[in-house]
């Protein structure tokens, strides 16, 4: 599957992707292994890879080994799409399927390799750090020696074990984002087995639709717990467009505040501000498989301009041709700066 595209060489701008995956040889072994035994209850895993590492079909076998490579295959390819720079993250669900022990070496492993790579290739890549949610005790070690490796925030591929950030023992991963600075990507994962049924049994589960509502409703649940009152400084950043929350801002408003004002839930308190507020103020959104344009726009317009930024989500939508389509958006020069490259180093502190 090669296309060929004209792709401008020099746009006005570095084209910095955001939401750009890896996975080590080894873990991929390990989700075979998992699935092979069945020991882990959790269908979206099977559901995903299962498909993934099993298919022999076109896309799933070159997205095994595109996942694999921090070289030569990862580099053309982005030299054939125009992409001057990956932020990279471990791939869904990273180390959030394993036991505690295991996730907390995964993870370190994880980032080594990954860092290792950026070692090789630092005007191509940089990275986000993985931690082990099972660890929340564990997790600002992990950040520390992270941010002396130069990683540039950190990776959380959405519920784990069928839990959510939103949940108070996760807070010291709040903490320790804030207190160093780390903006934390929540990234889709499959549905929880208790949310997944209807959607697996209509082929609706993975990237097509089921991530996008266990994400968006995983950072609704963040927002809220009241994690941003708690933790005003910390920064989450969510892709696909912003997993649908933008469209629904007013809605969202509108019944939160009133299902507050009547004492509707015991678990839906009073927040010092509206939701949409923290979407503005706390949120940042990238475009990863969504290379269009009018939703683009509208989440600029709704959201903010300096708060939408580029990503690609490659290998998984690994598309040449989308670079040419947004490049000839019809949209001021400076605006498209900011969208490919401004919003990405101010969030990520890229300095090169
Ligand atoms: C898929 C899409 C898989 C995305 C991903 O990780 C992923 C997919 C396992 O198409 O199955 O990150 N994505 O972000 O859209
Ligand atoms: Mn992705």
């Amino acid at each position: 599957m090669t296309e060929t595209v004209q792709i401008n060489p020099t746009p006005a701008y570095r084209r910095i992707a955001t939401e750009e995956a890896f996975a080590p040889p080894q873990m991929l072994k390990m989700y075979l292994d998992l699935y092979e035994s069945r020991k882990l209850d959790d269908p979206g895993f099977d559901s995903l890879w299962g498909f993934y590492l099993t298919s022999m079909a076109p896309r799933p076998a070159a997205i095994r080994e595109k996942l694999a490579d921090l070289d030569a295959i990862r580099i053309a390819d982005m030299d054939a799409a125009g992409i001057d720079h990956q932020i990279i993250s471990l791939t869904s669900p990273g180390v959030q399927v394993f036991d505690r022990e295991t996730a907390v070496s995964l993870a370190q492993d994880s980032n080594d390799m990954l860092h290792d790579a950026i070692t090789r290739h630092p005007t191509r890549f940089s990275g986000l750090c993985a931690i082990a949610p099972q660890a929340p005790d564990l997790a600002a070690q992990e950040l520390e020696r992270c941010v002396k490796l130069g990683f540039k925030g950190i990776i959380n591929n959405s519920h784990t074990h069928g839990e959510y950030l939103s949940d108070k023992k996760f807070w010291p991963i709040f903490e320790a984002a804030e207190a160093m600075d780390m903006p934390i990507y929540l990234h889709p994962y499959t549905p929880p087995k208790n949310m997944i049924g209807p959607m697996l049994e209509a082929g609706l589960d993975g990237a097509i639709f089921g991530f996008g509502v266990e994400t968006g409703m995983h950072l609704l649940r963040i927002i809220t717990s009241g994690a941003f009152d708690r933790f005003p400084k910390l920064r989450i950043i969510v892709g696909h467009m912003g997993e649908a929350l933008p469209y629904w801002m007013y809605r969202l408003d509108y019944m939160h505040a009133a299902g507050v004002r009547a004492g509707r839930y015991e678990c839906m308190k009073p927040l010092q501000k509206k939701v949409s507020e923290y979407l503005r103020e706390n949120v940042y959104i990238t475009n990863s498989g969504m290379a269009w344009e009018p939703a683009i726009k509208f989440a600029q317009q709704v959201i903010g301009e300096d708060r939408i930024m580029y990503a690609m989500d490659y290998p998984y939508q690994y598309t040449p041709s989308e670079v040419a389509d947004l490049d000839n958006m019809d949209m001021s020069d400076e605006l498209k700066r900011k969208f490919y490259q401004g919003v990405a180093e101010h969030v990520f502190k890229l300095t090169v």
